[in-house]
């Protein structure tokens, strides 16, 4: 039985992180755009949820290329989303609320609009031109995430450099110590300004290697996250929350990167899971096997156990919408699928993240044609596909499916016009759902999406009635791995105070009713009922057939 972690240090094995993406979340001043005043006054439905932690994804000053993932400013506010002013106010509200405000940290590149690179494409003799990526020719055959070759030839002086994302992100050279230093002292800046942590954009990008052609968690990695550690943290009272994104990353290099031993980073995002319904591009679509999902989530488990720490998460501003993707969005199966999902991710060991509109059970959208979609990533690969030779209904058939701006519709606050979102006109249209998908109606009732995830968070947390500690504690067991429908799992940690308690998740991912074999059942037998996501529950839970999408969790208790 792993110890129990020390009070303090790594509070965050016990939180909750709630995502927030601004421009979606709620517009105060009637622009069509989110805004930070907008966060502030939803304060009470986060407050309301549980969550911990808030992560923001960018409000820098941004020329909007890649959705404020391009910044032309790493200390200032955008002025769509409000001012510094407006940043303090909104921190200070989610402090005084006993939450934490995490920020996005966007430094494999900037904006081509930032002032380093002005100066760096200035000249080639330029003391800033060493800070990005110039070539006097192409070194490698590197492609953009965003289409097109990841090489630009600049007009100003005939040289080429590297964007792993658009042209108007050129990458920052991290071999260069005058750059380290300069993130060094904008993160500080930051946590001086009161900031609780920080969710680093695809982190293991900043060490790369042209001449091997490996752009993922290159040589330097492990040496420039220690670096940084030591930089900003180290000597720094106080708790915060560290989470690198790492497209490609392996369980072995997450468990080197979350050792808390080696004081990297707190956790990671990898990709395995969000992969798995895809060929070689994400836009090729394979249907997922749910065996593969649990194998993998499972190796994740395991693979992190003793050393290391899970982040868990469905949902992002990159992804579809998980309800769509892994459940059922049919009007009959949506509230049970969803809750299904929240209990299978909830109850695994690691740091669960809400994505905003998840605790609702949103759903992906519906685009008519290509002038319906906003994100650069869909534009430019319908173009270039579409360029290339390929149907466009086939191109957008990819995209509905897989494209980012599922993610990106406003939260639907209520039943109204725009669902409460703005009074304006929303810079992307509302899913026209939101009449019967809105957290005003899910708090009124009982039954919803929204209270499911209340109940769920409320588990992880020591000050709730409800509080289960085998849910951050205890070890992971997956069961029935090869059973196509089933996704089970049991949990136990040894509580000085009750004995061993095992908790047991069964779920079906189908809409058609099963019998999970489930290993010992009989020792299940008068076991409890800590949650299930149907109403009626069976009298014996651990072998009574799993309904259309159910999903049960049983606790018992030996001494
Ligand atoms: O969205 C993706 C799937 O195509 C990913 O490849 C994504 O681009 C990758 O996970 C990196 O994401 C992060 O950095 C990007 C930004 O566009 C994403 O929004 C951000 O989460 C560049 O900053």
């Amino acid at each position: 039985m792993p110890p129990e972690p020390p009070v303090g240090g790594e509070w965050w094995r016990s939180a909750v992180v709630y995502q927030i993406w601004p421009r979606s979340f709620s517009d105060s001043d009637g622009d069509g755009i989110g805004d930070l005043p907008g966060i502030a006054d939803r304060l009470d439905h986060l407050a309301g949820l549980g969550v911990d932690v808030l992560w923001l994804s960018p409000v820098y000053p941004s020329p909007q290329d890649d959705a404020g993932y391009d910044i032309s400013d790493y200390r200032d506010i955008e002025p769509v989303f409000g001012t510094l002013a407006d940043f303090d106010a909104l921190l200070a509200a989610v402090h005084e609320r006993g939450m934490r405000l995490v920020i996005d940290l966007v430094v494999n590149h900037t904006s081509d609009e930032h002032p380093w690179f002005a100066e760096s494409r200035s000249s080639r003799d330029n003391p800033k031109r060493d800070w990005y990526w110039w070539r006097d020719e192409a070194p490698n055959d590197w492609r953009s995430f965003f289409s097109g070759p990841a090489w630009e030839r600049d007009e100003t002086t005939g040289e080429y450099y590297l964007h792993l994302f658009s042209r108007k992100q050129p990458d920052l050279n991290w071999e260069n110590p005058q750059v380290r230093a300069a993130v060094y002292e904008m993160m500080r800046w930051w946590l001086d300004c009161g900031v609780d942590g920080f969710r680093m954009d695809v982190i293991n990008m900043i060490s790369k290697d042209l001449a091997s052609g490996e752009f993922l968690c290159g040589p330097r990695i492990h040496e420039f996250l220690q670096e940084m550690h030591c930089e900003v943290f180290a000597s720094r009272p106080g708790t915060f929350l560290t989470v690198g994104e790492m497209p490609g990353v392996s369980v072995e290099q997450a468990r080197l990167f979350t050792d808390p031993a080696r004081a990297e980073v707190d956790m990671v995002f990898q990709f395995e899971h969000v992969r798995l319904d895809q060929g070689a591009t994400k836009w090729d679509l394979r249907p997922l096997d749910l065996r593969d999902l649990k194998a993998s989530l499972g190796r994740w488990q395991t693979g992190l156990a003793d050393a290391g720490w899970n982040s868990l998460y469905w949902n992002n501003h990159d992804q579809p919408r998980a309800v769509s993707r892994f459940g059922s969005d049919a009007p009959e199966h949506r509230v049970a699928s969803a809750k299904l999902l929240a209990t299978v991710l909830h109850l695994q060991r690691g740091t669960p993240y809400v994505y905003q509109g998840e605790e609702l059970g949103m759903t992906n959208t519906a685009f008519e044609s290509i002038a319906d979609f906003r994100d650069i990533e869909s534009l430019r690969h319908y173009a270039e596909a579409v360029a290339g030779g390929a149907e466009s209904e086939t191109v957008l058939a990819a995209l509905r499916v897989m494209g980012r701006d599922n993610a990106r519709t406003p939260v639907q606050w209520d039943a109204s016009e725009h669902a409460g979102f703005t009074t304006g006109t929303p810079w992307i249209p509302v899913n026209p759902n939101h009449r019967e998908i809105n957290a005003a109606d899910q708090w009124a009732d009982p039954a919803s999406v929204l209270h499911h995830y209340r109940a769920l968070i409320a588990l992880r947390h020591p000050d709730s009635e409800c509080h289960e500690p085998a849910v951050v504690h205890g070890d992971f067991t997956m069961l029935l791995p090869d059973d196509p429908t089933v996704y089970a799992f049991s949990r136990r940690h040894r509580d000085d105070e009750r004995g061993d308690v095992e908790l047991l998740v069964l779920a079906n991912f189908s809409a058609e009713p099963v019998t999970a074999a489930v290993p010992q059942a009989d020792a299940w037998d008068g076991a409890e009922l800590l949650l299930g996501n149907l109403p009626d529950a069976p009298a014996a839970p651990a072998t009574a057939p799993l309904r259309a999408w159910e999903a049960r969790v049983l606790r018992r208790v030996t001494r």
